[in-house]
């Protein structure tokens, strides 16, 4: 490699001078492929064709604090091809974290610091969690979008010299798998837009995936690929050579340094499975442990006598990482002192966004605003246009709720009244993800999992198919990431079919930890909003009406506050006349209903009392939030011996769970149709006298 404007890192100089390369590499590669082996099970390959990439960066670039693990500038590192897992669990004991060889030791056992694929949480360290390939590179350019953002909002200069506490990398590494993946053209063509300089890619190209060679599968010319998006590419690095791996990036960090930078993705060839001389190069060791023959072969052939998880102290001693680590903190720490000597207000909002609290006071002041626009407006609304009404107040009280549509901002109304867009060249609260669903699901994983945001992004909720494994991660990983999918049903009338959603809202509530919430009016979405944000260990799936709907409780002031009570318990009673009904000749019966057709059910409410039969209306905004209330709440809204029928406009299965195996549910079995909503509401059998009739007999 030649530059003149780039030297070799010092540190990596004297490593060479030392005759500690590649020892220190094969530190990683020996206990991977110990790991792996004691296991029965795991993936060597990858780490140990990584190992010189990863010792690189890891030992001369990276900026972390190994006793720190949270501190708030570290440079990112996302392992993007998880089933390199041990890499980053030898990098992460290695350098010094909370993870010991016993742990390594435990490689993949039942709640062990290092499971199968790396996950946030388990192990400090772990910036997010990887495995479905192509999202972890997702997860980091919202690691690097959020960077640059919060730089914009915070970063201050003093007498002409900058003063920046938001200053740091993101590094991915990345393997054929996740260039593969389509999620992976999504991010990186808008990492290019953005100009995401401080995003720098290390592609480990090995030309090697589960099925073999990947010459029959994948031909992309990858280095053109990404210059067209914009991207610098460093091509060509021997990913086995560790000077040019340092040069390279070197120059990606030079290029992250100029204003209006680009993302720099660097082409490492590798060669799966390096040390192994046999087994090397080949998909055999792609997934499965080299077997104690190559092992030990491995072990001759790398020079390495020592015995399984015992690393040698001059290597041990060379790759500690925690004196280096917490000067950097301290540099960073006494930039931030002086920061908050100069701007105390900014330094204050910018710990209480960094410690993901919600302003002081947040929750009075809004419930007044609540109040006050829930008092103003009760005219009939589609609930995505209540959605946009809370928005604009919620904008306006936190600069953390950064917003976001897959190209829908005008049909989402995900643009709250204050909304500035985000571009290349300006911070804003709003990002145009272009028609890119899943890139937007797993980028707003990454910038909630980055800090300092509460993302939400809006689409049909149709295509919330296409953001599908993106919100299941975030459900997985307990983040707080906000969905809004609007047209939710046939109610959004003439698109037809191929928009109307059947499946999409039971099969959301299926994803463990994931709530879903389809409220009815502009009091229900409030609570909804409320609900979500207030929400620390989880994602929420606000869902919309395209179409407009009346308020369901008018009577006065008092009984609007219940109804938001009970809206934030997930589900309650809305309209009763059978309660304090103790003959048990009367008949009764309890309607459950959601978002657009809760009116229905109150209409209907009104002439079942005039036909002599009791009714209860419970609607039942978030089915997951009412199934955490006690199990006293619940019996008392839907108690036991009742009988019970159901109307929601979607696949109906899922009610059977609150009316039972032969209770009625009033829903879609089939596709809709392309028509206007009434037409199609009067089809479908969803209407106030299918439900007067399903009641009826019922009860
Ligand atoms: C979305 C997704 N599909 C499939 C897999 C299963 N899988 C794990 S690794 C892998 C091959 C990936 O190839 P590459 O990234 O080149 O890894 P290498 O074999 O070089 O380690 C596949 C298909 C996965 N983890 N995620
Ligand atoms: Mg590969």
């Amino acid at each position: 490699m030649t530059t003149s404007r780039i030297s070799l890192s010092n540190a990596l100089s004297q490593h060479l001078k030392l005759g500690l390369v590649p020892k220190m590499a094969n530190a990683i590669r020996m206990l991977s492929a110990d790991a792996v082996e004691k296991a029965k099970s795991g993936h060597p390959g990858a780490p140990m064709g990584m190992a010189d990439m990863a010792y690189v960066l890891w030992a001369h670039h990276m900026r972390h604090d190994p006793l720190t693990p949270d501190w708030f500038n570290r440079d990112r590192f996302v392992l993007s091809n998880g089933h390199a897992s041990m890499l980053i669990y030898a990098l992460l004991h290695l350098t010094g974290y909370e993870l010991t060889l016993d742990d390594i030791k435990q490689f993949r056992q039942f709640h062990s610091k290092t499971p199968g694929h790396p996950e946030v949480g388990m192990t400090p360290g772990v910036e997010t969690t990887t495995g479905p390939l192509g999202q972890g590179l997702a997860n980091a350019v919202g690691m690097a979008f959020a960077e640059k953002q919060l730089a914009a909002e915070f970063n201050q200069a003093v007498d002409g010299q900058p003063l920046n506490i938001v200053d740091h990398h993101t590094y991915v590494f990345i393997g054929d798998g996740c260039l593969m993946e389509g999620i992976s053209h999504e991010v990186c063509s808008l990492a290019g837009t953005l100009r995401l300089s401080k995003l720098i890619v290390l592609y480990d190209d090995n030309g090697i995936s589960i099925d073999g060679d990947v010459n029959g599968w994948f031909t992309d010319n990858t280095p053109m690929r990404f210059k067209a998006y914009g991207w610098h590419v460093i091509e060509n690095i021997d990913g086995h050579d560790v000077e040019a791996i340092d040069y390279a990036l070197h120059q990606a960090k030079l290029e992250s340094g100029q204003a209006d930078g680009k993302p720099t993705l660097i082409c490492c060839r590798t060669r799966i499975g390096h040390g192994a001389p046999n087994k090397a190069g080949g998909h055999d060791v792609h997934g499965a442990p080299l077997g104690a023959d190559e092992l030990a072969a491995t072990r001759l052939a790398l020079d390495w006598s020592h015995p399984a998880f015992e690393i040698p102290a001059d290597i041990q001693n060379a790759w500690a990482g925690q004196e280096k680590g917490q000067a950097s903190r301290y540099a960073w720490q006494q930039t931030f002192e002086r920061y908050r000597q100069h701007f105390p207000t900014q330094a204050a909002e910018f710990e209480r966004r960094m410690r993901s609290q919600l302003p002081q006071g947040f929750s009075q002041q809004l419930d007044n605003l609540r109040q006050t626009q829930c008092q103003t407006m009760a005219t009939p609304i589609a609930t995505r246009r209540a959605s946009q009404c809370v928005l604009d107040v919620l904008a306006e009280q936190l600069p953390e709720l950064f917003g976001g549509s897959a190209d829908l901002t005008g049909s989402n109304l995900t643009n709250p009244k204050n909304m500035v867009r985000a571009l290349h060249d300006q911070a804003g609260n709003h990002l145009s993800y272009g028609v890119r669903e899943f890139r937007m699901a797993a980028m707003m994983n990454g910038m909630a999992l980055h800090g300092g945001f509460i993302p939400y992004g809006g689409t049909f909720l149709t295509f919330s198919d296409y953001s599908r494994n993106a919100i299941r991660m975030a459900a997985l990983m307990r983040i707080r990431v906000i969905h809004v999918f609007t047209h939710d049903s046939i109610g959004l009338g003439e698109d037809g079919p191929t928009h109307q959603s059947i499946e999409h809202i039971p099969s959301l509530r299926l994803i463990p930890n994931l709530d879903v919430w389809r409220p009815a009016d502009l009091v229900e979405t409030w609570a909804t909003w409320q609900t979500a944000i207030a929400r620390q260990d989880g994602p929420s799936a606000l869902v919309f009406s395209r179409q407009n709907l009346p308020r369901l409780v008018t009577e006065s002031d008092v009984a609007v506050e219940q109804q938001w009570q009970g809206a934030r318990k997930g589900g309650y009673i809305l309209a009763d006349n059978a309660e304090n009904d103790s003959s048990a000749l009367t008949q009764r019966v309890i309607i459950l209903a959601t978002g657009s057709e809760t009116h229905l059910a109150l209409e209907a409410f009104k002439q079942l009392n005039d036909k002599g039969i009791k009714c209860r209306v419970v609607s039942m905004p978030c089915t997951n939030v009412f199934d955490r209330q006690p199990i006293t709440y619940q019996n008392h809204v839907l108690p036991k011996d009742w009988p019970a029928i159901a109307i929601e406009a979607a696949q109906p299965d899922f009610w059977h769970k609150y009316v039972g195996r032969h209770g009625k549910i009033l829903g879609m079995s089939t596709y809709g149709e392309s028509a206007p909503a009434p037409v199609l509401y009067k089809h479908f059998g969803l209407t106030v006298d299918a439900l007067v009739h399903a009641a009826g007999e019922a009860s």
